[in-house]
């Protein structure tokens, strides 16, 4: 038989306000074009592609406490949210397509609203936790995870633009892997927070396996529950992601990062998935953006079940199949 056991829902979410480098909107654009929609289909889950979102215009968006574009970035991620909401409480698995990583307020807080529960996996170079205060930048991509994390409730200021959201996740339901560019403020909030963290140095030392083990033993061992990965491309080495805004020396090898993926989908607990930072005007060439978007299309697939070592049915020999 051909009973499609999963669904995944696709959302675009063209948005590139959290940072100043134009073309992270451009994405999902380029991510669909390396073909994302047909490897998701070959792995039998039936897809739904809910397309892009559009998002408002401000004509008027001055920075405030610091924060850039609050107003645009705020209304970004709350549309966002209603819509994995949506995509999650009818029971797909969600692939968000970025856009940059501030957008992770609005789809892991989606996430959250129909799984409380929810653990957070974030691979990436940067540990995105920067507040407003902190921020060297006013960038809210480099904040995102600050704007979730419940212990920091009294250390986010009232932005203008995110008066709908409040944080709603533990520090010991989120872990990191891949950090390479850590900003003092938030080094400081990684260590006082106790969050669980693996540098690549802590691959180099542990090995990418160990590095999994711990990871899933952190989050799952009491007891299992939805996972979100939000994944940045630039958690990879410049090498292979060349096409994003923020690329930094010394990152996960293709092997590491589909270890990371396969991984996660074995645990069978994957719920939702960010892919972000895909940067199609940046990079040396049109190569680069091409060879960016595969890497990221790799990512989602190994994310849902596509496997280095091969698959078949259990009725494989069956001749009626
Ligand atoms: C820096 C900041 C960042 C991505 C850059 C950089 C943050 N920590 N995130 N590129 N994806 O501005 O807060
Ligand atoms: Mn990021
Ligand atoms: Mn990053």
């Amino acid at each position: 038989s051909h009973s499609r056991a999963k669904s995944v829902a696709v959302l675009g979410a063209p948005f590139s306000g959290g940072q100043k480098r134009r073309g992270v909107e451009h994405g999902p654009k380029v991510i669909r074009d390396a073909g994302l929609i047909e490897r998701l289909s070959s792995l039998d889950y039936s897809v739904h592609d809910f397309g892009d979102l559009s998002f408002q215009h401000f004509e008027k968006d001055e920075p405030s406490l610091g924060v850039n574009f609050p107003r645009t970035v705020g209304a970004a991620s709350q549309k966002l949210s209603g819509a994995v909401s949506r995509a999650i409480g009818a029971g797909h698995t969600l692939v968000m397509l970025g856009g940059d990583h501030s957008l992770a307020i609005g789809s892991v807080s989606g996430h959250a609203q129909q799984c409380p529960d929810l653990c957070l996996i974030w691979v990436d170079a940067h540990a995105d936790l920067n507040t407003p205060m902190t921020s060297p930048s006013g960038n809210l991509h480099g904040q995102p995870v600050a704007f979730m994390l419940k212990e920091l409730q009294d250390k986010i200021p009232d932005v203008p633009g995110f008066s709908w959201t409040k944080p709603f996740l533990s520090s010991r339901d989120l872990v990191y892997i891949g950090l390479r560019d850590v900003d003092p403020g938030e080094h400081h909030l990684l260590k006082t927070l106790g969050i669980q963290y693996f540098s690549m140095r802590d691959i180099d030392r542990l090995g990418i396996q160990r590095v999994m083990e711990a990871t899933l033993d952190h989050l799952l061992a009491r007891k299992q529950r939805p996972i979100h990965l939000s994944f940045d491309i630039d958690g990879f080495d410049p090498s292979l992601a060349p096409a994003t805004g923020t690329p930094v020396n010394g990152g996960l090898t293709y092997r590491e990062g589909i270890y990371i993926t396969e991984e996660i989908h074995n645990t069978g607990l994957l719920s939702a998935v960010d892919l972000v930072e895909v940067n199609p005007f940046l990079g040396a060439n049109r190569e680069a953006a091409e060879t960016t978007a595969s890497l990221a299309v790799d990512v989602i697939a190994s994310s849902l079940g596509q496997t280095r070592e091969g698959a078949h049915q259990n009725n494989f020999w069956n001749p009626e199949n």
